[in-house]
Protein backbone atom coordinates (compact mmCIF):
# COMPACT_ATOMS: atom_id res chain seq x y z
CA UNK A 1 0.00 0.00 0.00
CA UNK A 2 2.21 2.98 -1.37
CA UNK A 3 2.14 6.33 -0.04
CA UNK A 4 0.75 8.77 -2.80
CA UNK A 5 0.56 12.39 -0.76
CA UNK A 6 1.78 13.07 2.50
CA UNK A 7 0.75 17.46 3.50
CA UNK A 8 1.40 19.77 6.35
CA UNK A 9 -1.69 21.63 7.44
CA UNK A 10 -0.56 24.24 9.98
CA UNK A 11 -3.89 25.91 11.44
CA UNK A 12 -5.00 27.95 14.71
CA UNK A 13 -8.23 27.81 15.69
CA UNK A 14 -7.61 29.04 19.35
CA UNK A 15 -4.31 27.50 19.27
CA UNK A 16 -1.11 26.34 16.46
CA UNK A 17 -1.36 22.88 15.40
CA UNK A 18 0.62 21.01 13.18
CA UNK A 19 -0.93 17.84 11.03
CA UNK A 20 0.42 15.47 8.75
CA UNK A 21 -1.85 14.03 6.42
CA UNK A 22 -0.74 10.96 4.71
CA UNK A 23 -2.55 9.83 1.49
CA UNK A 24 -1.98 5.92 0.28
CA UNK A 25 -2.49 5.04 -3.42
CA UNK A 26 -5.75 3.31 -2.29
CA UNK A 27 -7.39 6.70 -1.23
CA UNK A 28 -7.02 5.84 2.62
CA UNK A 29 -5.95 9.22 4.41
CA UNK A 30 -4.26 8.63 7.83
CA UNK A 31 -3.73 11.54 10.63
CA UNK A 32 -0.55 12.28 13.08
CA UNK A 33 -0.30 15.32 15.08
CA UNK A 34 3.29 17.52 15.03
CA UNK A 35 2.67 20.35 17.39
CA UNK A 36 5.54 21.91 19.48
CA UNK A 37 4.18 24.40 21.10
CA UNK A 38 5.60 27.80 20.88
CA UNK A 39 8.04 26.31 17.98
CA UNK A 40 5.09 24.78 15.10
CA UNK A 41 7.10 26.19 12.35
CA UNK A 42 9.89 24.23 12.91
CA UNK A 43 8.23 20.80 13.00
CA UNK A 44 6.24 22.01 10.02
CA UNK A 45 9.34 22.80 7.80
CA UNK A 46 11.41 19.51 9.33
CA UNK A 47 8.21 17.55 8.06
CA UNK A 48 8.02 19.66 4.95
CA UNK A 49 11.31 20.10 3.74
CA UNK A 50 13.03 16.49 4.85
CA UNK A 51 10.38 13.92 5.74
CA UNK A 52 7.76 14.27 3.11
CA UNK A 53 10.32 13.76 0.06
CA UNK A 54 10.95 10.49 1.99
CA UNK A 55 7.86 8.57 2.39
CA UNK A 56 6.44 9.05 -1.36
CA UNK A 57 6.29 5.53 -2.76
CA UNK A 58 6.96 3.70 0.75
CA UNK A 59 4.38 1.40 2.15
CA UNK A 60 2.49 2.77 4.56
CA UNK A 61 1.95 -0.45 6.12
CA UNK A 62 5.86 -1.16 7.26
CA UNK A 63 5.27 1.37 10.36
CA UNK A 64 8.79 0.32 12.49
CA UNK A 65 10.75 0.17 9.47
CA UNK A 66 9.68 4.05 8.58
CA UNK A 67 10.47 4.67 12.07
CA UNK A 68 13.78 3.49 12.47
CA UNK A 69 14.51 4.80 8.99
CA UNK A 70 13.66 8.45 9.79
CA UNK A 71 15.41 8.03 13.31
CA UNK A 72 18.35 6.41 11.76
CA UNK A 73 19.01 8.41 8.39
CA UNK A 74 18.74 11.66 10.12
CA UNK A 75 21.92 10.81 11.74
CA UNK A 76 21.34 13.31 14.16
CA UNK A 77 19.44 11.88 17.12
CA UNK A 78 16.52 12.49 19.20
CA UNK A 79 15.75 15.90 20.34
CA UNK A 80 11.78 17.89 20.10
CA UNK A 81 11.32 18.57 16.75
CA UNK A 82 12.77 15.27 15.26
CA UNK A 83 10.50 13.11 17.56
CA UNK A 84 7.66 15.35 16.76
CA UNK A 85 8.29 14.80 13.04
CA UNK A 86 8.94 11.46 13.53
CA UNK A 87 5.84 10.89 15.48
CA UNK A 88 3.71 12.40 13.16
CA UNK A 89 4.22 9.95 10.40
CA UNK A 90 4.33 7.40 12.73
CA UNK A 91 0.41 8.03 14.42
CA UNK A 92 -0.42 8.65 10.95
CA UNK A 93 0.21 5.50 9.73
CA UNK A 94 -1.10 3.44 12.46
CA UNK A 95 -4.42 5.52 11.86
CA UNK A 96 -4.53 4.42 7.95
CA UNK A 97 -2.97 0.58 9.46
CA UNK A 98 -6.07 0.33 11.93
CA UNK A 99 -8.73 1.97 9.11
CA UNK A 100 -7.22 -0.44 6.90
CA UNK A 101 -8.61 -3.25 8.84
CA UNK A 102 -11.73 -1.79 9.48
CA UNK A 103 -10.69 -1.69 13.52
CA UNK A 104 -10.06 1.25 15.80
CA UNK A 105 -6.12 1.51 16.80
CA UNK A 106 -6.71 0.29 20.28
CA UNK A 107 -7.84 -3.26 18.89
CA UNK A 108 -4.14 -3.71 16.72
CA UNK A 109 -2.56 -3.01 19.88
CA UNK A 110 -4.21 -5.40 21.79
CA UNK A 111 -7.26 -4.48 22.73
CA UNK A 112 -9.21 -3.22 25.53
CA UNK A 113 -7.08 -3.57 28.97
CA UNK A 114 -9.82 -1.27 30.69
CA UNK A 115 -13.29 0.12 30.19
CA UNK A 116 -12.57 3.67 30.34
CA UNK A 117 -9.49 5.82 30.74
CA UNK A 118 -9.53 7.94 34.17
CA UNK A 119 -8.58 11.50 33.38
CA UNK A 120 -7.77 14.20 35.53
CA UNK A 121 -8.52 18.16 34.80
CA UNK A 122 -6.92 21.19 36.20
CA UNK A 123 -8.67 23.68 38.81
CA UNK A 124 -7.26 26.48 39.72
CA UNK A 125 -7.66 30.06 41.56
CA UNK A 126 -6.09 32.51 42.68
CA UNK A 127 -7.31 31.88 46.28
CA UNK A 128 -9.17 29.53 47.93
CA UNK A 129 -12.73 30.42 47.19
CA UNK A 130 -11.80 30.59 43.95
CA UNK A 131 -9.86 27.29 43.68
CA UNK A 132 -13.17 25.55 45.44
CA UNK A 133 -15.11 26.60 43.32
CA UNK A 134 -12.97 25.59 39.96
CA UNK A 135 -12.91 22.14 41.86
CA UNK A 136 -16.53 22.35 42.43
CA UNK A 137 -17.38 23.29 38.33
CA UNK A 138 -14.59 19.99 37.51
CA UNK A 139 -16.36 17.74 39.99
CA UNK A 140 -19.64 18.96 37.95
CA UNK A 141 -18.19 17.79 34.99
CA UNK A 142 -17.75 14.61 36.27
CA UNK A 143 -14.14 14.91 36.72
CA UNK A 144 -12.65 11.85 39.43
CA UNK A 145 -9.26 13.08 39.82
CA UNK A 146 -8.21 17.11 39.75
CA UNK A 147 -4.83 18.85 39.73
CA UNK A 148 -4.64 21.53 41.66
CA UNK A 149 -2.75 24.79 40.91
CA UNK A 150 -3.06 28.31 42.61
CA UNK A 151 -1.35 31.92 43.19
CA UNK A 152 1.65 32.10 45.65
CA UNK A 153 1.00 35.49 48.08
CA UNK A 154 3.75 38.02 46.45
CA UNK A 155 4.26 36.45 43.20
CA UNK A 156 2.10 38.38 40.16
CA UNK A 157 1.80 35.44 37.65
CA UNK A 158 2.06 31.50 38.31
CA UNK A 159 2.12 28.95 35.88
CA UNK A 160 -1.32 26.98 36.06
CA UNK A 161 -3.47 29.38 37.33
CA UNK A 162 -6.57 30.97 35.15
CA UNK A 163 -6.65 34.73 35.13
CA UNK A 164 -10.11 34.68 34.89
CA UNK A 165 -12.43 32.30 36.35
CA UNK A 166 -15.21 32.35 32.85
CA UNK A 167 -14.48 32.41 28.86
CA UNK A 168 -11.09 31.41 27.39
CA UNK A 169 -10.59 28.83 30.92
CA UNK A 170 -6.84 28.09 29.83
CA UNK A 171 -5.91 31.61 29.68
CA UNK A 172 -2.59 30.53 31.41
CA UNK A 173 -1.38 27.86 29.48
CA UNK A 174 -1.50 28.42 25.56
CA UNK A 175 1.44 30.29 24.22
CA UNK A 176 0.49 33.47 24.49
CA UNK A 177 -0.08 35.82 20.94
CA UNK A 178 2.23 37.98 21.64
CA UNK A 179 5.17 39.21 19.49
CA UNK A 180 8.06 38.44 22.65
CA UNK A 181 7.11 36.32 25.61
CA UNK A 182 5.06 37.13 28.50
CA UNK A 183 7.10 37.42 31.72
CA UNK A 184 6.60 35.80 34.77
CA UNK A 185 8.05 36.29 38.38
CA UNK A 186 9.23 33.42 40.55
CA UNK A 187 9.86 33.11 44.41
CA UNK A 188 10.50 29.26 45.63
CA UNK A 189 10.69 30.00 48.79
CA UNK A 190 6.92 31.44 49.22
CA UNK A 191 5.86 28.83 46.88
CA UNK A 192 6.90 26.37 49.38
CA UNK A 193 5.77 28.23 52.73
CA UNK A 194 2.28 28.56 51.02
CA UNK A 195 1.27 24.98 48.85
CA UNK A 196 1.08 22.74 51.81
CA UNK A 197 -1.84 24.86 53.60
CA UNK A 198 -3.39 24.82 50.04
CA UNK A 199 -3.68 21.31 49.95
CA UNK A 200 -4.20 21.01 53.96
CA UNK A 201 -7.84 23.52 53.13
CA UNK A 202 -9.02 21.06 49.90
CA UNK A 203 -8.67 18.04 52.06
CA UNK A 204 -10.87 20.03 54.53
CA UNK A 205 -13.07 21.05 51.91
CA UNK A 206 -13.61 17.79 49.66
CA UNK A 207 -12.42 15.01 52.35
CA UNK A 208 -9.81 12.35 51.60
CA UNK A 209 -10.96 10.18 49.07
CA UNK A 210 -10.46 12.80 45.75
CA UNK A 211 -6.95 11.71 44.30
CA UNK A 212 -5.22 15.33 43.87
CA UNK A 213 -2.38 16.36 41.76
CA UNK A 214 0.20 19.04 41.57
CA UNK A 215 2.85 20.31 38.77
CA UNK A 216 5.72 21.64 40.17
CA UNK A 217 6.91 23.09 36.25
CA UNK A 218 10.16 21.90 36.81
CA UNK A 219 11.00 24.81 39.18
CA UNK A 220 12.70 23.26 42.48
CA UNK A 221 16.46 22.17 42.97
CA UNK A 222 16.42 18.45 44.35
CA UNK A 223 16.37 19.07 48.13
CA UNK A 224 13.79 22.07 47.80
CA UNK A 225 11.79 18.99 46.03
CA UNK A 226 12.51 16.95 48.59
CA UNK A 227 10.59 19.10 51.02
CA UNK A 228 7.69 19.93 49.30
CA UNK A 229 7.30 15.97 48.47
CA UNK A 230 7.60 15.60 52.91
CA UNK A 231 5.28 18.66 53.42
CA UNK A 232 2.70 17.55 51.00
CA UNK A 233 2.89 13.95 52.54
CA UNK A 234 -0.15 14.52 55.16
CA UNK A 235 -2.43 15.01 52.16
CA UNK A 236 -1.90 11.86 50.14
CA UNK A 237 -1.16 13.17 46.51
CA UNK A 238 -1.73 11.14 43.62
CA UNK A 239 1.35 12.59 42.13
CA UNK A 240 3.85 15.72 42.22
CA UNK A 241 4.76 16.62 38.72
CA UNK A 242 7.95 18.10 37.31
CA UNK A 243 9.56 18.45 40.64
CA UNK A 244 12.80 19.69 39.37
CA UNK A 245 14.53 20.06 35.75
CA UNK A 246 15.02 16.02 35.71
CA UNK A 247 17.68 16.54 32.71
CA UNK A 248 19.57 15.36 35.63
CA UNK A 249 18.30 11.99 36.04
CA UNK A 250 20.55 11.42 39.18
CA UNK A 251 19.30 14.22 40.93
CA UNK A 252 15.90 12.53 41.26
CA UNK A 253 17.84 9.96 44.00
CA UNK A 254 18.06 12.93 46.46
CA UNK A 255 14.28 13.21 45.88
CA UNK A 256 13.26 10.10 46.40
CA UNK A 257 15.30 9.46 49.92
CA UNK A 258 13.23 11.88 51.45
CA UNK A 259 9.84 11.41 50.64
CA UNK A 260 7.34 8.93 49.77
CA UNK A 261 4.73 11.38 47.29
CA UNK A 262 4.60 9.61 44.18
CA UNK A 263 7.11 11.37 41.37
CA UNK A 264 5.33 12.21 37.95
CA UNK A 265 7.96 13.42 34.89
CA UNK A 266 8.68 13.75 31.30
CA UNK A 267 6.23 16.27 29.63
CA UNK A 268 9.64 17.45 28.09
CA UNK A 269 11.11 14.29 27.32
CA UNK A 270 11.68 12.29 23.88
CA UNK A 271 12.87 9.13 23.91
CA UNK A 272 13.58 6.14 26.05
CA UNK A 273 16.67 7.67 27.08
CA UNK A 274 15.69 10.35 28.92
CA UNK A 275 14.03 8.00 30.98
CA UNK A 276 16.59 5.40 31.33
CA UNK A 277 18.26 6.12 35.29
CA UNK A 278 15.07 7.29 36.09
CA UNK A 279 13.30 3.94 35.34
CA UNK A 280 15.88 1.59 35.99
CA UNK A 281 16.37 2.49 39.44
CA UNK A 282 12.59 2.95 39.97
CA UNK A 283 13.06 7.05 40.67
CA UNK A 284 10.31 8.33 39.28
CA UNK A 285 6.04 6.51 39.56
CA UNK A 286 4.51 7.57 36.10
CA UNK A 287 5.69 8.32 32.44
CA UNK A 288 4.62 11.56 31.50
CA UNK A 289 5.60 11.50 27.97
CA UNK A 290 3.20 12.91 24.98
CA UNK A 291 2.21 10.33 21.89
CA UNK A 292 3.33 13.63 20.46
CA UNK A 293 6.71 14.90 21.20
CA UNK A 294 8.18 11.30 21.14
CA UNK A 295 8.26 9.32 18.75
CA UNK A 296 4.64 8.09 18.06
CA UNK A 297 2.90 5.28 19.22
CA UNK A 298 5.96 3.10 17.91
CA UNK A 299 8.08 4.74 20.99
CA UNK A 300 5.51 4.86 23.94
CA UNK A 301 4.69 1.55 23.36
CA UNK A 302 8.28 0.28 24.08
CA UNK A 303 9.16 3.27 26.58
CA UNK A 304 5.70 2.03 28.81
CA UNK A 305 6.58 -1.57 28.30
CA UNK A 306 10.35 -0.93 29.90
CA UNK A 307 8.49 1.63 32.72
CA UNK A 308 6.58 -1.50 33.22
CA UNK A 309 8.83 -4.15 34.39
CA UNK A 310 9.27 -1.50 37.15
CA UNK A 311 5.75 -0.83 38.21
CA UNK A 312 5.96 2.14 36.78
CA UNK A 313 2.56 3.28 34.92
CA UNK A 314 1.75 5.98 32.36
CA UNK A 315 0.63 9.77 32.87
CA UNK A 316 0.24 10.94 29.25
CA UNK A 317 0.58 14.39 28.70
CA UNK A 318 -2.66 16.06 27.57
CA UNK A 319 -2.71 19.53 27.62
CA UNK A 320 -4.57 21.33 24.83
CA UNK A 321 -1.28 21.87 22.57
CA UNK A 322 -1.32 18.05 22.13
CA UNK A 323 -4.16 18.36 19.33
CA UNK A 324 -7.14 15.99 19.56
CA UNK A 325 -5.01 13.76 16.83
CA UNK A 326 -2.56 13.53 19.47
CA UNK A 327 -5.38 12.69 22.14
CA UNK A 328 -7.16 10.23 20.29
CA UNK A 329 -3.34 8.51 19.92
CA UNK A 330 -2.95 8.76 23.68
CA UNK A 331 -6.30 7.18 24.17
CA UNK A 332 -5.96 4.68 21.74
CA UNK A 333 -2.66 3.24 23.50
CA UNK A 334 -4.38 4.04 27.46
CA UNK A 335 -7.09 2.04 26.63
CA UNK A 336 -4.64 -1.29 25.41
CA UNK A 337 -1.74 -1.00 27.71
CA UNK A 338 -1.95 -2.34 30.93
CA UNK A 339 0.39 0.03 32.76
CA UNK A 340 -2.04 2.78 32.68
CA UNK A 341 -2.01 5.29 35.71
CA UNK A 342 -4.08 8.13 34.80
CA UNK A 343 -4.57 10.74 31.29
CA UNK A 344 -4.44 14.21 31.60
CA UNK A 345 -7.47 15.89 29.70
CA UNK A 346 -7.58 19.50 29.50
CA UNK A 347 -10.24 19.73 26.50
CA UNK A 348 -9.93 21.90 23.60
CA UNK A 349 -11.80 25.27 22.82
CA UNK A 350 -15.12 24.76 20.32
CA UNK A 351 -13.18 26.03 17.62
CA UNK A 352 -10.51 23.62 17.66
CA UNK A 353 -13.51 20.76 17.70
CA UNK A 354 -15.03 22.56 14.99
CA UNK A 355 -11.74 21.76 12.64
CA UNK A 356 -11.04 18.38 14.33
CA UNK A 357 -14.04 16.33 14.64
CA UNK A 358 -13.71 13.76 17.35
CA UNK A 359 -15.11 10.30 17.95
CA UNK A 360 -13.86 10.03 22.28
CA UNK A 361 -16.03 10.53 24.45
CA UNK A 362 -15.78 11.59 28.47
CA UNK A 363 -18.39 10.37 30.74
CA UNK A 364 -18.48 9.64 34.04
CA UNK A 365 -14.71 10.66 34.46
CA UNK A 366 -13.66 8.31 31.83
CA UNK A 367 -12.47 9.05 28.37
CA UNK A 368 -12.65 6.06 25.45
CA UNK A 369 -11.20 6.79 22.09
CA UNK A 370 -14.46 5.34 20.52
CA UNK A 371 -14.95 2.68 17.89
CA UNK A 372 -14.71 4.21 14.66
CA UNK A 373 -11.95 2.58 11.93
CA UNK A 374 -8.66 4.18 12.65
CA UNK A 375 -7.89 7.10 14.98
CA UNK A 376 -11.48 8.26 15.12
CA UNK A 377 -10.28 12.28 14.41
CA UNK A 378 -10.88 13.96 10.96
CA UNK A 379 -9.56 16.97 9.97
CA UNK A 380 -12.03 19.81 8.26
CA UNK A 381 -9.38 21.49 6.24
CA UNK A 382 -11.72 24.01 4.96
CA UNK A 383 -12.38 24.92 8.37
CA UNK A 384 -8.66 24.73 8.83
CA UNK A 385 -8.00 27.01 6.65
CA UNK A 386 -9.97 29.90 8.08
CA UNK A 387 -7.45 29.59 11.31
CA UNK A 388 -4.01 30.58 9.62
CA UNK A 389 -0.85 30.27 12.02
CA UNK A 390 -0.55 33.01 14.90
CA UNK A 391 2.73 33.61 16.06
CA UNK A 392 3.09 32.94 20.05
CA UNK A 393 5.05 31.94 22.50
CA UNK A 394 5.44 30.51 26.12
CA UNK A 395 6.06 32.83 29.04
CA UNK A 396 9.08 33.59 30.38
CA UNK A 397 10.14 33.07 34.18
CA UNK A 398 12.21 35.63 36.37
CA UNK A 399 13.49 35.84 39.73
CA UNK A 400 12.55 38.82 41.94
CA UNK A 401 16.32 40.11 40.79
CA UNK A 402 15.27 39.40 36.90
CA UNK A 403 17.56 36.07 36.79
CA UNK A 404 15.64 33.83 34.07
CA UNK A 405 14.57 30.62 36.15
CA UNK A 406 12.75 27.51 34.61
CA UNK A 407 9.21 28.24 33.80
O1 LIG B 1 2.99 23.74 30.43
O2 LIG B 1 2.08 21.78 27.59
O3 LIG B 1 1.17 19.31 32.80
N1 LIG B 1 0.97 20.09 31.91
C1 LIG B 1 1.81 21.07 31.57
C2 LIG B 1 1.47 21.88 30.35
C3 LIG B 1 2.69 22.57 29.73
C4 LIG B 1 2.40 22.94 28.31
C5 LIG B 1 3.59 23.63 27.64
O4 LIG B 1 3.39 23.72 26.27
O5 LIG B 1 2.78 21.29 32.26
O6 LIG B 1 0.46 22.80 30.67
CO1 LIG C 1 3.22 19.52 33.42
Amino acid sequence: MKIVAAEVIVTSPSRNFVTLKITTEDGLTGLGDGTLNGRELSVASYLTDHVVPLLIGRDAHRIEDTWQYLYRSAYWRRGPVTMAAIAAVDVALWDIKAKAAGMPLYQLLGGASRNGVMAYGHASGRDLPELFDSVRKHLALGFKSIRIQTSVPGINAVYGVAAQTEGERYDYEPAQRTPLPVEEDWDTRAYLRHLPGVFEAVRNEFGPELPLLHDGHHRMTPIQAARLGKDLEPYDLFWLEDCTPAENQEALRLVRQHTTTPLAIGEVFNTVWDYQTLIREQLIDYVRSAVTHTGGITAMRKLLDFAAQYQIKSGIHGPTDISPVGMAAALHLDLAIHNFGIQEYMQHSPLTDEVFRQSFTFTGGYLHPGEQPGLGVELDEQAAARFPYVAAYLPVNRLKDGTVHDW
